[in-house]
């Protein structure tokens, strides 16, 4: 992380990919101010992993927050409890066997194989060094294995790209598979740029759906954005091209939020269309999206994986937003993500309504799924 752009603030660490901006740190939100006077969004948590920091960034969490996601990873985690009983029993004797049994564990809660291998040479690795001599410390490592895949192989997710030119709003645009949390995604981003002081606008990119332009009013409505003007029977290219032109002759807008329709990864007809969509906004302008956020649904296990695969290499994915994560979520598979693709996991959906948001905090996320208390029972 660049010292430069490292700010202490309230005792947690920011960071913040300043670029060319001139930045001024706000005291009260995760926001600095941009060359335009305008807040823009910095995230926080990040950096290297450590118990100590764990604890510390745990007691910071309010608690309702991170109820959430302890209640949404509640199947992952009763599977991963039994790695507390294969660890109880740990003997450097039996080593071959723990290391299978806890390898299948890692895959009965969604880990890749690849992931779930990479996981457990490292702690080969750690128990040939003499680095790991109990299962407490094998746990202990296991997590620190986990939590470095989320933050070093996703690239720092403490960040969100904003344009670097002030006459120029940062664009955002929202892709996955249908009923995922698109929309609704949009709706709470645009409630978090608002909240950072930001003007939003919407684009209704999804023109496939014939709700789907009133649904997103409605989030537009609730949030204070307004929405782009689109005529109807407009290709989504041609709706994202014209909000574009019409955020950047508008003078004031700071980020257009970009809807696009659900379309399945393995469908290449709309896998093209959505290309499509992305090269129109370039052409209006180059430097546009500064983000392409890929929404996964936290319900939906490994398939996940097939669909980073397909979005990320197709789209040029800058980011994850993993969605449900409260309700009976299977978010392991998302650490293969972040191995197999290099992107960071921005946020997590946590709910329905706008404030149902948060920034990914990989320390957190683990905990939630191997409960630190119970290391001491292992
Ligand atoms: N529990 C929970 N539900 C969510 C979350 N995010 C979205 N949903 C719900 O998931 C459903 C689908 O959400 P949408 O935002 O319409 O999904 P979409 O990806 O835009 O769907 P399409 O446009 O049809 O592809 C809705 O009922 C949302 O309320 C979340 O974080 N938690
Ligand atoms: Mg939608």
């Amino acid at each position: 992380m660049n010292n430069k752009n490292k700010n202490n603030l309230n005792n947690k660490e920011y960071s913040f990919n300043a670029s060319r901006r001139s930045n001024k740190l706000n005291q009260s939100s995760l926001t600095c101010l941009s060359s335009r006077g305008k807040r823009v969004i910095m995230h926080s948590g990040g950096g290297g992993f450590s118990l100590s920091k764990l604890t510390s960034v745990l007691k910071k969490k309010t608690q309702s927050d991170f109820d959430r996601v302890i209640s949404g990873t509640s199947k992952t985690r009763e599977k991963l409890s039994y790695m507390d009983e294969i660890l109880g029993l740990w003997r450097l004797e039996d080593l071959d066997d723990t290391l299978d049994d806890l390898e299948e564990t890692l895959l009965s809660v969604d880990f890749g194989p690849k992931t779930a291998g990479k996981v457990l040479d490292t702690i080969r690795e750690l128990v040939e060094d003499g680095k790991i001599k109990t299962g407490e410390d094998c746990k202990r490592a296991l997590k620190e294995t986990i939590v470095n895949i989320l933050v070093n192989d996703g690239g720092d997710p403490t960040k969100m790209n904003v344009s670097d030119d002030e006459k120029i709003p940062t664009c955002v645009l929202i892709i996955g598979v249908n009923g995922g949390g698109k929309t609704t995604t949009i709706g709470k981003l645009s409630n978090w740029y608002k909240n950072a002081g930001a003007k939003v606008m919407m684009v209704p990119g999804d023109t496939f759906r014939a709700a789907a332009a009133e649904q997103l009013q409605t989030w537009a409505d609730r949030t204070g954005a307004i929405m782009s003007k689109s005529p109807p029977n407009t290709k989504p290219g041609a709706v994202s091209y014209k909000a574009v032109d019409e955020a950047i002759a508008m003078g004031d807008i700071d980020v257009i939020l970009a809807d696009t329709s659900g379309r399945l990864h393995t469908n290449l007809d709309l896998m093209d269309e959505l290309v499509g969509v992305k090269s129109s906004i370039k052409k209006r302008e180059p430097s546009m999206p500064h983000e392409v956020l890929l929404v996964l649904d936290g319900t939906t296990g490994l398939n996940m994986l097939n669909q980073a695969r397909e979005f990320g290499q197709q789209l040029g994915v800058t980011g994850i937003i993993l969605t449900k994560l409260d309700g009976t979520a299977r978010g392991g598979a998302v650490i293969s993500v972040v191995d197999e693709m290099k992107i960071p996991v921005k946020f997590v959906g946590v709910g329905e309504t706008m404030e149902d948001l948060q920034v990914f905090e990989p320390l957190s996320f683990v905990d939630a799924l191997f409960p630190e208390e119970e290391a001491g029972d292992a």
